[in-house]
């Protein structure tokens, strides 16, 4: 029986280096005569990624509850053609999955604004706060990665690469607390995982040169290059 491909997925903090890496593997990969597919998230190109797209351009105003279903929903439209791929036998290398989805959405939701006057606001959004279990609700049954790495970098050192961007969550006070909800993300995955490449959660310290990261991941994705003989497993089951 042929083997499937393995499923990648890097996870990181902005100015991490998480895209300019997931390409270096993709090239390595595919230089060792290996296929692989890249995909990442959110997709834009879609409706709801469209949506997702304004939306983080300040574009657009959307409740949190809407916002983290959005994200979810877009995954879910690439579900299928993530599995087709992995029964192909291609490594799919996954620049971002649902645990950006559950750590922003958190992150965001454990904010305690403070109005004008000094009151708490007491909006419904401060009512419904978006829960660790809650958001991981409709990201359950996705395939499940075989390997994440989480590429971490203090927030300090993210300044030293030139700071954040434009869009709506790089600010350095909502990266220190996506930060924060990602390791708890990492235990509880950790917590589940089986053997060596069987779902391991592995965190890489994105703030030393880039090479050195590049071989540290490359060493956690090279026992996958053959494929994985177990079946493609379900997120958060
Ligand atoms: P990029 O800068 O990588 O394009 O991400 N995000 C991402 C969420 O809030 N929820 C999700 O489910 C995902 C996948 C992280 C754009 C921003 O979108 C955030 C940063």
């Amino acid at each position: 029986m042929t083997r499937r491909g393995a499923f990648v997925v890097v996870e990181g903090l902005d100015r991490s280096g998480k895209t300019t890496q997931a390409e270096i593997m993709r090239r390595r990969i595919q230089e060792g005569g290996r296929e692989v597919v890249c995909i990442k998230f959110p997709d834009r190109s879609t409706p709801i990624g469209k949506m997702i797209d304004s939306y983080l351009h300040s574009q657009s105003d959307l409740d949190d509850h809407v916002v983290h279903l959005l994200f979810s929903a877009n995954r879910w439209e690439f579900a299928s053609t993530i599995l087709s791929y992995l029964e192909q036998g291609k490594l799919v290398l996954c620049d971002r999955y649902a645990f950006s989805g559950i750590a922003f959405s958190v992150a965001k939701s454990s904010q305690t604004p403070i109005s004008t006057e000094g009151h708490l606001e007491s909006s419904l959004e401060k009512l419904s706060p978006i829960t660790l279990p809650w958001a991981r609700a409709p990201d359950s049954a996705l395939p499940s990665p075989d390997l994440t790495l989480f590429l971490d970098i203090s927030p300090e050192v993210a300044l030293t690469r030139g700071g954040y961007g434009e869009e709506r969550y790089e600010k350095a006070d909502m990266q220190k607390r996506v930060r924060n909800v990602f390791e708890e993300i990492g235990r509880q995955v950790s917590a589940n995982a089986g053997e060596a490449g069987d779902g391991r959660w592995v965190v890489v310290d994105a703030g030393r040169d880039m090479s050195a990261v590049t071989e540290e991941m490359w060493g956690h994705v090279q026992p996958l290059l053959d494929g994985v003989d177990s079946p493609v497993g379900r997120l958060w089951e």
